[in-house]
């Protein structure tokens, strides 16, 4: 599971990139090469595991970790360069558009002037060229082969034709619902414009505060926008822990933005964190939404999958209500649960397994 974040020339991807990932690079002034690509490791921050490792005091805290890779930027007249670099969104899940909100007379805004909408507009219209360009050279490939007489599956070729006419509406893969043997046939190609997207507005440090100026200039309703300033964001996890606390109470919040994106990123994933808890160590697992409780077993050990018994479970909830193991086994509310049971986000599992 990969985020990428993606986006114009100079909106700030890279700070942005360092602020999730708590690595320092050199911010760049010139333009970047087309293939300078960054990667990285993302913590996500769960207050529940803070919670978790002040009862049991363990000698190791392990949060969940998602891989982040930063590109480089989109240049508006370049839509070769463009398609090259959006090659490396291929094996993303989950693509975030760092859009430029902030003022800066020194570093030139690729369209000139601050328009979000545009902008989220002119980044989804180059993810749909790229996809036209794979469904255009499917559709001929599929009608050369016809030609010449070998056999092909019609759907395939009419699913193509779907694909590239809802394109050319300008409209994004995401948006078209297809059934199952559509999708058989589509699992193999990587449409960008499928992709979940986050657009990410990148403001400046005075206007974190308020955005409501910002938020004015989106006709639309999004669910999907993010606000905040990667620059601050970037200088927050420079700090030490007690400065760091005194700065988001000076502006008022409780955590920096950054957390929530990586959340954000997480769930838009389809992922969820269920807990094993001790004295040597409190951590976070990382399942997809909807597995059952022998595949969580897996994810620690693949003897625990094959040899799985039975899981001992408890909501994160319920532990903290009745403030410990001890109590909530004299309550009865310790479940032991089948390999078929659907793990909850935050269940506290313990395996019982035998190889
Ligand atoms: N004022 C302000 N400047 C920012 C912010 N984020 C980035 N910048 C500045 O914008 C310039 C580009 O920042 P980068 O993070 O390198 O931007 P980028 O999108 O990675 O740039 P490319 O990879 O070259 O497309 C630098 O001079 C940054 O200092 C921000 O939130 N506020
Ligand atoms: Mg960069």
């Amino acid at each position: 599971m990969k985020v990428a974040i993606s986006g114009f020339e100079k909106t700030g991807k890279t700070t942005l990139f360092c602020a999730v990932t708590g690595l320092n690079l050199n911010i760049s002034y010139g333009q970047t090469s087309e293939n300078e690509i960054n990667e990285g490791i993302a913590v996500v921050y769960d207050e529940r595991i803070n919670t978790l490792s002040e009862i049991f005091k363990p000698k190791k805290t392990t949060y969940a970790v998602i891989d982040y890779k930063d590109l480089p930027g989109l240049n508006p007249n370049d839509s070769k360069r463009n398609q090259k670099i959006l090659d490396n969104l291929k094996d993303s899940d989950l693509v975030i558009n760092v859009i430029r909100a902030f003022e800066d007379s020194f570093t030139v805004h690729p369209f000139g002037t601050i328009n979000i909408e545009r902008d989220m507009k002119s980044f989804e219209s180059e993810l749909q060229l790229v996809d036209m360009i794979l469904a255009e050279k499917r559709i001929e490939r599929i009608e050369n082969n016809i030609k010449r007489g070998i056999k092909e599956k019609e759907e395939e070729l009419t699913l193509f034709k779907k694909i590239y006419e809802h394109l050319n509406n300008d409209l994004p893969v995401r948006t078209l619902e297809f059934n199952e043997e559509e999708k058989k046939i589509l699992s193999p190609y990587k449409f960008l414009s499928a992709k979940p997207l986050i657009h990410l507005i990148n403001l400046g440090e005075k206007d974190v505060i308020d955005t409501v100026r910002y938020k004015n200039m989106i006709k639309d309703k999004h669910s999907d926008l993010i606000y905040l300033s990667a620059k601050i964001e970037k200088e927050l996890t420079e700090l030490p822990e007690n400065e760091r606390i005194n700065f988001l109470n000076e502006l008022g919040i409780t955590e920096p933005a950054s957390y929530k994106l990586v959340r954000a990123s997480y769930s838009l994933l389809g992922l969820i964190s269920y807990f094993t808890v001790g004295e040597d160590e409190v951590r976070a697992w990382t399942i997809k939404k909807g597995a059952n409780a022998k595949e969580a077993g897996g994810k620690i050990h693949s003897d625990i999958e094959r040899g799985f018994i039975r899981a001992e479970v408890v909501s994160y909830e319920d532990f903290i209500k009745h403030g410990g193991l001890k109590k909530i086994k004299e309550l009865g509310l310790l479940r032991l649960e089948g390999k078929d049971y659907i793990v909850n986000d935050g269940d506290i599992m313990n395996f019982r397994f035998n190889v």
